[in-house]
């Protein structure tokens, strides 16, 4: 009876030991398990004290492999990145104003998600200094705190000297991409003869590098063929870059998850007439192409900002394309490349000197919704000889811009910039008046 009962005992105790050993797991478990949406810390995707990953600020979006490495063959169809993780909004890394959480943070690398975007600049090793000095400015004002790649083409292979400088400069991943032959020479339906006595004629009437043939394939590659190298296949956004441009202000937020945001394929900053003698027959073969491809021209298009007569005759007036941030997706779309190859087809490119600015502008003007294109007033921006200084004291003093706004380009009688702003039912920003001729 005796060893029963203290079997019995040793029983109870071990039994309530167990219980209370359990009980204290669970209700520990329960006290650090994250109940969703009630508040818990969630780190920023980028810490910013690991120094060993500053080419891949966002581990939830893994670098691509290095594009055009003969293991690695081009991703064809890029497979769709997580492009944006929060509402729209503010939050730590996307500071759109100065009451903004993150605004004065200047320095971390931003915890932000990254679009699956690159710069791209087209550049002669001979360029070398003055594209160093444009990495810079970009680097300072905006990509060191979220080092994108860099993606830098050429017609001819680039050197050492080049590819040392650059690399040493850009935060993000540089790649280096050799132009095909057939994106940079004379297609052969091109007339040579004929061709070659437009150069010679526009040499005599001065027209700004009129008699220029590199300068003719630079403006087809640019207007037909960058997109398409198999460097940019493995991207959906870009932003170029020329050599010699200055940027004049902080970019506080990251100009691709906007775009992204906000629905937009294609922005400017700067916005001008053409010279008539370079782009003649250029609406001639727009309007055939308007008429082959209806089914290409968008419903509620720009075409009061190109034309001020519903289409018959073109004002002349394009975005400045060498700052641009857009949708690689877009310019390859059968819309825009039914319109490249049309226009190629009639041969302006090389009869007379079509630019890719006039190509990209018409382009985005017709193929795209009115909304789809973006004006960056706070980006401030300058390629001889044009300035775009943000207008409004206010945000240049925020932006800490280092630009005089008597040079601010967008007010004045030989911008375009007001008829955006008409045909979108935009308010100018305050103080615009100011910067009239
Ligand atoms: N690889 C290569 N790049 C070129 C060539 N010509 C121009 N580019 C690049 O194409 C872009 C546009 O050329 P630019 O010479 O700047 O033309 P632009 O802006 O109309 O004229 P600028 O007022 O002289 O700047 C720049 O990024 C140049 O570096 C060329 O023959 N080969
Ligand atoms: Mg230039």
């Amino acid at each position: 009876m005796m060893a029963t009962g203290n079997t019995r005992l040793v029983r109870y105790i071990a039994m309530t030991a167990f219980a209370l050993f359990v009980f204290y797991f669970v209700s520990r478990s329960n006290m650090y398990t994250p109940i969703p949406g009630a508040g818990q810390i969630v780190k920023p995707a980028v810490q910013p004290e690991t120094p060993s990953t500053p080419k891949n600020p966002n581990p939830q979006v893994p670098l691509q492999p290095a594009p055009g490495s003969p293991a690695e063959p081009p991703i064809k169809n890029p497979p769709k990145q997580p492009t944006v993780n929060t509402g729209k909004g503010d939050d730590i890394s996307f500071a759109r104003t100065p009451s903004s959480p993150g605004w004065d943070d200047l320095v971390s690398i931003n915890a932000g998600p990254r679009m699956n975007a690159t710069f791209v600049t087209l550049a002669r090793n001979t360029d070398v200094w003055d594209i160093a000095d444009s990495i810079r400015q970009v680097e300072d004002r905006f990509n060191r705190r979220f080092n994108y790649d860099w993606v830098f083409l050429n017609d001819q292979p680039f050197d050492e000297t080049f590819k040392k400088v650059t690399t040493s400069l850009v935060s993000g991943t540089t790649h280096y991409g050799l132009i095909p032959v057939e994106h940079w020479s004379f297609p052969d339906w091109i007339d040579q003869e004929k061709a070659k006595k437009v150069r010679e004629d526009m040499k005599e009437r001065k027209i700004i590098y009129g008699d220029s043939v590199s300068y003719r394939h630079m403006c087809r590659f640019e207007s037909g063929f960058f997109f398409r190298h198999e460097l940019m296949l493995n991207y959906e956004w870009y932003w170029r870059v020329e050599p010699s441009v200055k940027l004049f202000c902080d970019v506080h937020y990251d100009p691709f998850r906007v775009m992204a945001e906000e629905k937009k394929k294609y922005s400017f900053v700067l916005s001008l007439y053409e010279y008539h003698e370079t782009i003649p027959t250029l609406w001639e073969s727009t309007k055939k192409f308007m008429k082959n491809h209806p089914e290409h021209i968008a419903k509620d298009n720009s075409m009061a900002f190109l034309s001020d007569d519903k289409g018959e005759n073109y004002n002349r007036c394009h975005f400045w394309s060498n700052f641009e941030v857009g949708n690689l997706e877009w310019l390859r779309s059968k819309a825009y490349i039914d319109f490249f190859e049309s226009l190629d087809q009639d041969g302006g490119f090389f009869y007379e000197r079509w630019g890719d600015a006039p190509v990209h502008s018409i382009a985005a003007g017709l193929l795209l919704d009115k909304s789809e294109i973006k004006f960056f007033n706070d980006i401030g921006y300058w390629h001889v000889p044009f300035t775009h200084c943000p207008t409004g004291e206010q945000t240049r003093l925020d932006l800490r811009c280092h630009c005089n706004p008597k040079d601010n380009f967008d007010w004045k009688g030989y911008s375009c910039t007001s008829r955006y702003y008409e045909l979108n039912g935009l308010e100018k920003p305050l103080g615009w008046e100011n910067e009239k001729d």
